[in-house]
């Protein structure tokens, strides 16, 4: 092992303080630094946490019961984490991103000197414009916003974190993210397990932590990047704050509401049990926007969940012996880019993939009642898939992604999301795409790119109740995972695509490349969706070597929202981009 070691699965799964609101009312809940316990074998770390908690307290709320939230923020600086870039790649053969300490790196000043600005966005809520976050708006320690969440929407597991502008992956770094529970009738229609023991919240996350003198771990966080990689792909999974817990669960179906909390790590999660790969006894009932129409099994390699997605899932225990133990690990090598990986390997190392602890969660089947699982054939009602026909005339809109190397040296590339415009005459063409139709002829069309950085010109300005779709094509090799606020989308399809982007193709304000949608390319992913994403999403995983249609439709609230890749390293620079939903009636006068 690379590292100093912490005992796995010795400290019991905690659980999230709740907050179960059942009339309309309001909350405060406030930013304070504390500390908390990450391993018993830690001592504990500064954090910046939501009401104390790492995560912050779990509001749980029945649909359409408005909840009015002060926030309040009384965090104290400075900034908790010690951020640094490694001096060096790897040390001894082993990639430096996967060990403890800073590397050789100095920590960043400017991190240091950071005092504790917050603006808090529930991830996944229809909130009208005021109150989402906004990532520009902030308030200072001392201050606070009172925010409207309306939670009139369907049931699903949402998240509360942090978004400043620049910093967003330092402030939930620290702490700031907790869970948002919204329950409807429908689910309750279902008799799911509501609520511990039964149903159980995991949100994971990678981090890190500082060495002392003698090379033993600190509690001190650490916010670690490779020399010239922007992402932090943290060695120690922590699971509701507490590093590779283990849960006792009796000989029945547990409800677990999985949450990827992480700044830039992937986790596909593999569960075992005496070695080999034991999936049969979990299905999917939900995910992002909330229940599946149908329960579906996770996919045969893993549970694939990019930063900010979450999998709602059930897990039957009851034919395990006591005593008997199950193992959830994590077999995605970082950075992610969709290739496959084979779930027998679950359990080792992958130092390559910045892997170098792959244990998650571990279960023990303790004595309990014996309860076989009820099967449920039918679960959402309220949702069904567009046929794609009924789209024919839908505005496209075409973003790309695009990684732009530094023109300095050692420093990081920039990620931006490039907004396009289609453009016929072939001068100022920069992007070419060709639809390669199964057996038909070619389609070709140009475009030129309107805006990168997230202060250009804002160019979407999508019409209330009015269906379109948004083209993403990832002209970068790692996979993003891609989250439009307000409404929840539809993934339309996933197709291979074929990329070509010339020397020199991608400057400050141009983009060059040719994209041939539909060609397959011989980079082991499986560019298909899977059936776990057919639901309502609001984060949608774009591989390597891909293009991703989604259908967003804006019904409820107008106003100024973001979209933006989910991994923290990219949305702060400079992945995130504005749209302005608007009503039609105002379009006249546009
Ligand atoms: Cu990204």
């Amino acid at each position: 092992m690379p590292a100093p070691r912490l005992s796995p699965f010795v400290d019991l799964l905690a659980v999230p303080p709740r907050r179960v609101v059942k009339a309309p009312t309001r909350l405060t809940v406030r930013l304070q630094t504390v500390n908390h316990r990450f391993h018993r074998d830690l001592p504990p770390s500064r954090v910046w946490a939501y009401d104390g908690h790492v995560p912050g307290p779990t509001i749980e709320v029945d649909r359409g019961t408005e909840v009015e939230l002060r926030w309040e923020n009384r965090l104290s600086g400075p900034l908790p984490v010690v951020v640094t870039r490694a001096s060096v790649h790897a040390a001894g053969g082993v990639p430096v991103q996967c060990l403890p300490g800073r590397s050789g790196g100095a920590a960043d000043p400017h991190a240091a000197a950071l005092s504790g600005y917050a603006v808090a966005h529930l991830h996944g809520a229809l909130t009208q414009a005021t109150s989402d976050g906004w990532t520009e708006n902030l308030i200072a320690p001392g201050q606070w916003t009172l925010d409207t969440y309306r939670n009139d929407q369907r049931a699903a597991l949402l998240w509360y974190h942090d978004h400043v502008m620049g910093v967003t992956r330092f402030d939930l770094y620290a702490g700031l993210a907790g869970l948002w529970i919204v329950r409807d009738a429908r689910e309750r229609e279902l008799h799911l397990p509501e609520g511990p023991p039964y149903e159980l919240p995991l949100m994971l996350a990678d981090r890190n932590f500082d060495t002392a003198a003698d090379g033993s771990i600190t509690g001190q966080l650490l916010h670690k990047t490779d020399p010239d990689v922007m992402e932090c792909f943290s060695p120690f999974t922590t699971v509701n704050g507490v590093i590779w817990p283990r849960v006792e669960v009796e000989p029945t179906t547990y409800r677990f509401r999985v949450l990827n909390g992480s700044n830039a790590r992937t986790y596909r999660l593999v569960l075992t049990r005496e070695g080999q790969p034991d999936h049969e006894r979990i299905i999917q009932i939900g995910s992002d926007g909330g229940l599946l129409v149908a329960p579906v099994p996770i996919p045969a390699q893993g549970l694939v969940l990019a930063s900010a997605e979450r999998a709602d899932i059930l897990i039957d225990f009851s034919d395990v012996a006591i005593g008997a133990e199950l193992t959830l690990w994590n077999n995605a090598p970082s950075p992610f880019n969709g290739a496959f990986a084979d779930p027998s390997t679950a359990g080792t190392a992958d130092l390559a993939g910045l892997l170098p602890y792959p244990e998650v969660l571990r279960f023990r089947v303790i004595d309990g009642a014996r309860v076989a699982p009820t099967p449920r054939a039918a679960l959402a009602t309220d949702f069904q898939r567009a046929d794609r026909h009924q789209l024919k005339g839908c505005l496209v809109r075409v973003i790309a992604l695009v990684e732009q190397e530094s023109n300095r040296e050692g420093e990081p590339s920039t990620l931006t999301m490039r907004e396009l415009t289609e453009s016929p005459a072939t001068d100022e063409s920069e992007v070419t795409l060709v639809e390669v139709g199964a057996g038909q002829s070619e389609q070709i069309s140009r475009w030129r790119t309107v805006a990168t950085r997230f202060e250009d010109k804002t160019n979407f300005f999508p019409v209330m109740g009015r269906p379109e779709i948004w083209r993403l094509i990832n002209l970068t090799g790692d996979t993003h995972p891609i989250h439009v606020h307000l409404d929840a989308f539809q993934i339309l399809n996933r197709q291979p695509a074929a990329v070509e982007v010339p020397d020199g193709g991608i400057t400050d304000t141009t983009t060059n490349a040719t994209v041939r949608i539909g060609q397959e390319v011989d980079d082991g992913i499986n560019h298909a969706l899977d059936a776990n994403e057919l639901g309502l999403k609001d984060t949608v995983r774009v591989n390597a070597n891909e293009v991703v249609d989604i259908l967003v439709r804006f019904e409820t609230f107008a106003g100024r929202y973001m979209y933006h890749c989910h991994i923290l390293e990219h949305e702060d620079r400079d992945m995130m981009r504005p749209f302005v939903v608007m009503p039609p009636e105002l379009m006249p006068f546009m």
